[in-house]
């Protein structure tokens, strides 16, 4: 993949899971940015149709190493991976320079200790001079050195969960999202060791002046797309006597917009954005306070 130095002064190259949990998210992330990418995912490197972007299709234990060699100007990876990635090539001596650009808000899970059903469970403690299989050897090691317990790590890539079944281990700490998977292979999750997401991490070097511009355009699309995610539009008809309190019920909303209902002197109808979600607790609430008609509407794109 030698490209010209020309080429790569101008090209902003990001790296992402090729097949897997982070794909589609991170897929409909760069559509609603903008980005056109073809749709072929077997092709290694595939160019935007529309923007000098060139995204990388590659394992995701692969794209924190990416970033840090500088190979790509971004990748998107899970915190998980990247930090037990970065603990393992520190120790390797390899570089471990990179900087967040922004949080994603998918890919969310734990990374947990669990046990045997059956087992009883007190606190990290238990753990002492047990064997716990895991994938994250970094992150457990970091979590039950700060618990002052000593214990030994079994190494798997995969199938963690069946290892107390198989007698390789005693507990195992693994990702969880829902816990069925453990709750199948009759294991409990007892603790949280560590809580991560999908993000977006940059090389720790200044761009070139041209693709830093296009990198701080994405940059503000992504902003607003992550706001937009957040935010609704609201909708209602209420009582102009208690718009002061409907008002103050609504998170973040700021300055709505009153008009006159035709025909109706004592009721507005109110329009507001939201930067934070509705709960239905709240729109009952709302509609304690004399509101109808309450319409609650995702936000696509969001430019302040
Ligand atoms: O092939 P490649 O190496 O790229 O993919 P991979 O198999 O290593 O990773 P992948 O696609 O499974 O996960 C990518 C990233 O998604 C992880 O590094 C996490 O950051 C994030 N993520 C979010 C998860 C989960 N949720 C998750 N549930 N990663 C793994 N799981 C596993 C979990 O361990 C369990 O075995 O999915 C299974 C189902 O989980 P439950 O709790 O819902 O049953
Ligand atoms: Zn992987």
């Amino acid at each position: 993949m030698s490209m010209s130095n020309d080429q790569s002064k101008r090209r902003l190259r990001i790296a992402m899971q090729k097949s897997g949990r982070l794909t589609d998210e991170t897929e409909r992330l760069f559509k609603s940015c903008g980005i056109k990418i073809n749709e072929n995912r077997d092709h290694l490197l595939a160019h935007a149709e529309n923007m000098p972007i060139d995204i990388l299709r590659v394992r995701d234990d692969d794209i924190p190493g990416l970033v840090m060699d500088h190979v790509v100007d971004w990748g998107i990876v899970g915190q998980n991976v990247l930090e037990e990635t970065q603990m393992q090539r520190a120790l390797d001596g390899q570089p471990t320079g990179f900087n967040e650009v922004c949080k994603l808000n998918f890919g969310d899970c734990r990374l947990a200790i669990a046990i045997p059903q059956e087992q009883e469970w007190h606190s990290l403690k238990d753990l002492e001079g047990k064997k716990i299989a895991t994938t994250y050897p970094h992150l457990l090691r970091r979590a039950l050195t700060a618990a002052g317990v000593s214990y030994k790590s079994v190494l798997l890539t995969g199938s963690v969960e069946v290892a107390p079944r198989a007698e390789l281990a005693d507990a195992i700490c693994d990702l969880v999202c829902t816990g069925a998977t453990l709750q199948a292979n009759g294991l409990k999750e007892v603790e949280t060791i560590y809580e991560s997401q999908a993000v977006i991490i940059a090389r720790d070097q200044e761009l070139f002046p041209e693709k830093k511009a296009l990198a701080d355009k994405i940059l503000t699309r992504l902003r607003g797309v992550m706001t937009a995610k957040e935010s609704k539009y609201i909708m209602m008809n209420a009582p102009r006597a208690k718009l002061q309190e409907i008002t103050a019920l609504l998170p973040g909303a700021e300055a709505p917009t009153i008009m006159q209902l035709e025909g109706e002197p004592e009721r507005v109808a109110l329009h507001v954005v939201s930067r934070e979600k509705l709960f239905w607790e709240t729109m009952e609430s709302l509609k304690e306070l004399g509101a109808t008609s309450i319409l609650v509407v995702p936000i696509e794109k969001m430019l302040d």
